[in-house]
């Protein structure tokens, strides 16, 4: 095993990184700006590396300050953790070009997935079903529209750079796509530098399920359940679920088979998840992340399994060690993501937390780098704490819930806490009954 891991991120996810890394004897090496010299994930790390000022782009996207300090330390491996160089293949390549091991994917499907069009050709060849769309880029109104009658309306133009959401137009008929299609491709060449757009069939109110994988590179590939993102504002999950409340053990059985099957040919190594769109009880992929994600949480406490663990060992070489059948779900778990932001405006909210207190309690899991006295600095994403509950049954989840955004005291920043006790009491979300559009309304509509 490795003796000392890089943790090139900051902030909670790179606190979860060191703390599996500890419980299994290796040291830790703490990358960070000088905004975060303070930071807890900092001052618990074996060794610290200053990587550059505040703007990320001058820090935690530096290559050659991480590799540099990945060289000074004498680490032997990188976690990139979530965002800032995850799912940079370059930046992979790089890491094992300079000798060390990169915890995560091959470069290579990093790659693929990272180009929307190319990933679901990928999917679609591996046998998992795909939104019908357009098979390649459209050029001009006509080919769009003999290409949307074999589709159906309403029909969503989407950029093949894209991602986010952004710049996606939905056309209701013949003329309307028309008249979209050059609006559309104008934004992709503003948005993504390339004019590109494709067409697809518009599922007006579908389900953001996920299915969370394993897979060791070697044949070995588990699942561990599917997580409903649904609840969703401005492309930012907000809170997310599992099991979904949404899927029956058919359902779910079938997404998860299809999922590990098509990750065992493509031989896919670490963690990543398959995202699918859920409507009238079918299955459409839209796209993979081929990283460790915020939510990776909720399935933890429903499978006892850490993955961040599992990722070190595969990186390490290690084959999974146990199968599918070994993989025990049980109860339900919910992550709510707290941000500091003001729970109405969702203007950012950073600043000196001048009182801290967290839940705890049977079911209660807090990953947070936050302590009394830190200060949130303006310049990153605004998730500051994750509180991840478990329950028997999504009943009991819901109550401790409850209880535990009563006790959470987080003073001298606003944050989404009082959201999420909104959220949590509305009957829609009680009776798991909404769709990805729905959180969206829900904060539109006042007390
Ligand atoms: C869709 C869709 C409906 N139909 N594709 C939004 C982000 C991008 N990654 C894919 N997205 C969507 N693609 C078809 N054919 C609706 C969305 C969508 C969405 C998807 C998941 C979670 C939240 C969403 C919010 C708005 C739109």
């Amino acid at each position: 095993m490795f003796e000392k891991v890089l943790i090139a991120n900051r902030g909670e996810i790179a606190l979860r990184i060191h703390r599996a890394c500890r419980e299994m004897g290796i040291k830790t090496v703490a990358v960070h700006s000088t905004a975060d010299a303070g930071a807890m994930n900092v001052r618990l790390a074996d060794e610290t590396v200053c990587i550059g000022p505040p703007p990320a782009r001058d820090s935690y996207l530096n290559v050659a300050a991480i590799l540099s300090a990945a060289t000074i330390t004498g680490a032997d491996a990188v976690h990139p953790g979530l965002g800032f160089l995850a799912e940079n293949a370059d930046f992979a390549a790089a890491v094992e070009e300079h000798g060390f091991v990169f915890i995560g994917p091959a470069p290579e499907h990093i790659r693929l997935m990272g180009d929307k069009v190319a990933a679901k050709a990928a999917a679609a060849r591996l046998g998992i079903p795909t939104v019908p769309g357009s098979s390649g880029a459209v050029r001009d109104p006509a080919a769009a529209q003999t290409a949307a009658a074999a589709l159906g309306y309403p029909i969503l133009i989407k950029a093949a750079a894209g991602g986010g959401g952004r710049g996606m137009k939905v056309a209701r008929d013949r003329a309307e796509l028309a008249h979209m299609l050059p609006i559309a491709q104008n934004e992709a060449v503003s948005f993504f530098g390339r004019g590109e757009v494709y067409l697809e069939h518009y599922l007006d109110r579908p389900r953001h399920i996920e299915v969370q994988i394993l897979g060791d590179g070697q044949g070995g590939v588990v699942h561990l359940g599917e997580r409903d993102c649904s609840l969703q504002r401005s492309h930012q999950k907000v809170l997310e679920e599992t099991p979904s409340p949404a899927l029956n053990a058919e359902e779910r059985g079938r997404i998860g088979a299809l999922a590990v099957g098509a990750m065992r040919t493509l031989g896919y190594r670490s963690a990543g998840t398959l995202e699918f769109l859920y409507q009238d009880g079918e299955f459409f992929f839209i796209e993979m992340n081929t990283r460790l994600q915020v939510e990776h949480t909720i399935s933890e406490m429903v499978s006892g399994v850490d993955i961040v663990r599992e990722q070190l060992r595969i990186a390490d070489g290690a084959p999974l060690g146990y199968r599918q059948a070994e993989i025990r779900l049980s109860g339900h778990a919910i992550e709510c993501r707290i941000n500091a932001e003001d729970p109405v405006s969702f203007r950012p909210s950073p600043g000196r937390v001048t009182d801290y207190h967290a839940p705890g309690g049977l079911g209660v899991r807090v990953d947070s780098a936050l302590y009394q006295g830190c200060t949130v600095p303006p310049y990153y994403d605004s998730l500051i704490s994750k509180l991840v509950i478990h329950g028997k049954t999504r009943n009991e989840c819901l109550m401790r819930l409850r209880r535990a955004l009563e006790e959470y005291v987080i003073g001298g920043i606003e944050t989404t806490i009082p959201l999420h006790q909104r959220l949590i009491d509305a009957p829609e979300f009680i009776d798991g009954n909404y769709d990805t559009h729905w959180l969206e309304r829900f904060v539109g509509r006042r007390g």
